[in-house]
C-alpha cells in the first residue's frame, strides 16, 4: 500500500543515482577545478541524455560562476551546477503554457500519439481517471483499430473509472471512429475526451499520413479542436525523443509533451533539454505503472526532487 504513495523524490532515484550521481562522482575523483574537470562534466551531461548543445551551454555557465565566485574545490562545483540546471528547467516554462486548461473548452478534445510502446493508452488511462475525480465527464474514444487488443485494454481503464468508452471493431478507419466519436461527444454532455491512437514509426510516410487524417477529421467536427494534442514520449529513448517530436509535430501540431517512465530510467537529462530542443512545453510526467502515477510536470518541483533539495 506504501508503495502506492511513493513521492515524486523516490521515483526519480535511479536518474538521481545515475544523472544527478555521476555528476558528484566526477567531482569526488578530482583534486582540480580545471579544464579537464569541465570536459569530465560535459560528457557527464551528455550521457544523461541532457543534449550536446545545452551541456555546452550548462558548462559555459558554470565557467563563469566559477571565476565569479573563485571556485576552486571540486566539491563545490555540485552547487553551482545544479543551481544552472535549475534556472534553465524553470526558465524555459513561461507560467502560462505549461498546466492545461481543460475547462477552456467544451467538450475538450484531447488527441494522444507517439510511437509504439511509449505509454499512451497507460497515460489515457491515469488521465481518466484524475479528470473522473475532478468532476468532470470524460469520454475516452478507441481509435487504436490497428493492434488486436487495444481496444480492450482502454476498455479496462475505462471500467476501471466507470467512464464511457467510444468504440469500433478491430480494423475498422482510425477516423471513422474519431468522427462519430466526437458526434456523440457533442450530444452527451461530454467535457474532455481522450483519443487514443495506435502506436507508429515516426519514420513511416503512410502511418503519419494516417494520423494528419486523423487529425483534419477532429478539425472538421471541431473546428478549433484538438485542444490538446499530446506526444506520449518513452523517456528512456534519450535523444531519439526529439526526431520523433519532428514527425508528429508535423502531422498533427504538437502542444504539449508527456514523458512516461521516468520511473525507469538513470538519464533522466531529457526532461531538462526537451523544451529547448522542440519549444514544445513537457506537460505530464509518468512515473509508473499505477493509476496515480502521473504528475503535472511543474519544473520548480520537478528540479528539487531531482536534486533532493
Ligand atoms: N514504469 C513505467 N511504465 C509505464 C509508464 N507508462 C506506461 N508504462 C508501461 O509501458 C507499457 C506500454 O504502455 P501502453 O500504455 O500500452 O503503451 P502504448 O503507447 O499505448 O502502446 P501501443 O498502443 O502498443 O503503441 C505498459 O507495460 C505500461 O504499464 C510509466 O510512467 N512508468
Ligand atoms: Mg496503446
Amino acid at each position: 500500500m506504501l508503495n502506492m504513495f511513493k513521492s515524486l523524490k523516490e521515483k526519480l532515484a535511479k536518474t538521481r543515482s545515475g544523472f544527478v550521481g555521476k555528476i558528484a562522482e566526477t567531482l569526488m575523483l578530482r583534486t582540480k577545478v580545471d579544464e579537464e574537470l569541465m570536459d569530465d562534466l560535459e560528457e557527464v551531461l551528455i550521457q544523461g541524455d541532457i543534449g550536446a548543445e545545452l551541456a555546452m551551454e550548462i558548462i559555459d555557465k558554470l565557467r563563469d560562476e566559477i571565476r565569479l565566485n573563485n571556485v576552486t574545490e571540486p566539491e563545490k562545483v555540485q552547487f553551482y551546477i545544479e543551481k544552472i540546471i535549475k534556472e534553465i528547467m524553470i526558465e524555459d516554462y513561461d507560467k502560462k503554457e505549461e498546466l492545461f486548461n481543460f475547462d477552456a473548452h467544451k467538450p475538450c478534445i484531447v488527441l494522444v500519439v507517439g510511437v509504439n510502446g511509449t505509454g499512451k493508452t497507460t497515460t489515457i488511462g491515469k488521465l481518466a481517471n484524475r479528470l473522473k475525480n475532478e468532476g468532470k465527464k470524460v469520454l475516452l474514444v478507441a481509435a487504436d483499430t490497428f493492434r488486436a487488443a487495444a481496444i480492450e485494454q482502454l476498455t479496462i481503464w475505462a471500467e476501471r473509472s466507470e467512464i464511457p468508452i467510444f468504440k469500433t471493431q478491430h480494423g475498422a478507419d482510425p477516423s471513422s471512429v474519431v468522427f462519430d466519436g466526437l458526434n456523440y461527444s457533442l450530444n452527451h454532455d461530454i467535457d474532455v475526451v481522450l483519443i487514443d491512437t495506435a502506436g507508429r514509426q515516426h519514420n513511416k510516410a503512410h502511418l503519419m499520413n494516417e494520423l494528419a487524417k486523423m487529425h483534419r477529421t477532429i478539425q472538421k467536427v471541431i473546428s478549433d479542436a484538438p485542444h490538446e494534442a499530446l506526444l506520449v514520449v518513452d523517456a528512456t529513448t534519450g535523444q531519439n525523443a526529439i526526431s520523433q517530436a519532428k514527425f508528429f509535430n508535423e502531422a498533427a501540431k504538437l502542444s504539449g509533451i508527456v514523458l512516461t517512465k521516468l520511473d525507469g530510467t538513470a538519464k533522466g537529462g531529457i526532461v531538462v533539454s526537451i523544451k529547448r530542443q522542440l519549444n514544445i512545453p513537457v506537460k505530464l510526467v509518468g512515473i509508473g505503472e499505477a493509476i496515480e502515477d502521473l504528475k503535472d510536470f511543474k519544473p520548480e518541483e520537478f528540479a528539487n526532487a531531482l536534486f533532493m533539495t
